[in-house]
């Protein structure tokens, strides 16, 4: 209930002006409103295909063609998004933090999970900003035996032949798709082509490999290591003496390890949990869970009131 939000409201922000170390988690539903789609609910789909079978390396050995199409499509959406206002919320409180003149000495890092950048195009400070699965605009060579990375690239489209193919599906299949969509007929017909088969020669190239690898986005996917030096970061701020007091867990279901162990590791060492999410318990929006505040909507609302 309203009444049940606003007690809520007022607890949390009472601890957040006390809140010394603080975390935000953060997940696909902070960029919702940006207009970029979320991985799992009915949302997660892309041509038919579910988002999540396409984030692992095997999607990517399997048919590298069908992958990069997906990645591609993903590059464009999410250059033609703007950060949101939850976006901008958390970058104030980054620099904030970040401001150690300021007399506030509160220590902040934003750990986020989603890939499409619109965090470090909000203007948040870069020292305490954690991309853990990546970036869409990180190209790395697949050779085991190569360690090139190409950074901040944001040329579109990579490929011609990336290009003929959105332009391609746009035309023939666009309208089509978002009424199955909306009837929830997610049953692939036999006549649809959801996607042009690319060779590899139609796609991204390792520019020093002298065999020609392909190059693949600088994401993590399923069964792959986090960065290392990233990891580590985040470990010392959360194990370090002093203990987090508030972990902000942003727009994120919560289903994917290792992100979603680091709100029970700061739970554990006394901190408190504020959600924000458009789903979420009845339990937690009526104050019965412990520690926990739950704030329903959209976090691109609900952030600028919360942390005004
Ligand atoms: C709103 C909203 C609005 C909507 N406002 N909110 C068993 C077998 C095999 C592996 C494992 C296993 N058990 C554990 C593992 C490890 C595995 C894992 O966790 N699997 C689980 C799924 C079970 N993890 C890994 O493999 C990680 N690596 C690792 O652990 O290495 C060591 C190891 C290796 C092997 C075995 C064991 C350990 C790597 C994980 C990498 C995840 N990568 C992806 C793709 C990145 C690239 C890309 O973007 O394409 O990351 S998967 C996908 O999920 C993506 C996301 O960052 C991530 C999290 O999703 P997120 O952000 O939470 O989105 P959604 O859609 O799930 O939720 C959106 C939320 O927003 C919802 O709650 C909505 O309600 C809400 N919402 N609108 C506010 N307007």
């Amino acid at each position: 209930s309203e009444q049940q939000m606003s007690k809520q409201l007022r607890e949390f922000q009472e601890h957040l002006k006390k809140s010394k170390k603080i975390v935000a988690l953060v997940g696909a539903g902070l960029s919702v409103s940006s207009g970029l789609p979320t991985f799992r609910g009915s949302q997660g789909l892309w041509k038919n295909f579910n988002m999540i079978d396409l984030a692992t390396p095997d999607a990517f050995y399997i048919d590298p063609g069908l992958v990069w199409q997906f990645y591609s499509w993903r590059r464009v959406s999410a250059l033609k998004a703007r950060p949101n206002r939850g976006h901008l919320a958390l970058s104030k409180l980054s620099n904030l933090s970040s401001n150690r003149d300021n007399g506030k000495k509160v220590d902040y890092i934003t750990i986020t999970q989603n890939v499409d950048g619109l965090s470090s195009r909000s203007n948040h400070c870069k020292d305490n900003l954690y991309e853990i699965h990546g970036s869409l605009f990180n190209l790395k060579c697949t050779s085991f035996m190569c360690n090139y990375v190409d950074r901040n690239n944001f040329k579109h489209p990579l490929t011609k032949a990336l290009a003929d193919t959105e332009d391609e599906y746009e035309k023939k299949n666009r309208k089509r798709t978002l009424e199955e969509i909306e009837q929830q007929d997610l049953s692939i017909s036999p006549q649809f082509k959801p996607v042009v088969q690319l060779t590899e020669s139609d796609l991204p190239q390792c520019p020093v490999c002298k065999d020609g690898s392909l190059l693949r986005p600088g994401v993590v996917w399923f069964g792959e290591s986090l960065p290392l030096n990233v990891i580590t970061k985040i470990d010392n701020f959360i194990e370090s003496e002093t203990p987090v007091d508030l972990v902000l867990v942003i727009g994120t279901s919560g289903t994917v390890y290792p992100a979603n162990s680091y709100v029970d590791r700061i739970k554990l060492k006394g901190g408190k949990v504020a959600i924000f999410n458009t789903d979420i318990e009845e339990d937690i929006l009526q104050g019965k869970v412990k520690d926990t505040w739950g704030f329903r909507g959209d976090a691109a609302e609900l952030l600028p009131v919360a942390l005004e």
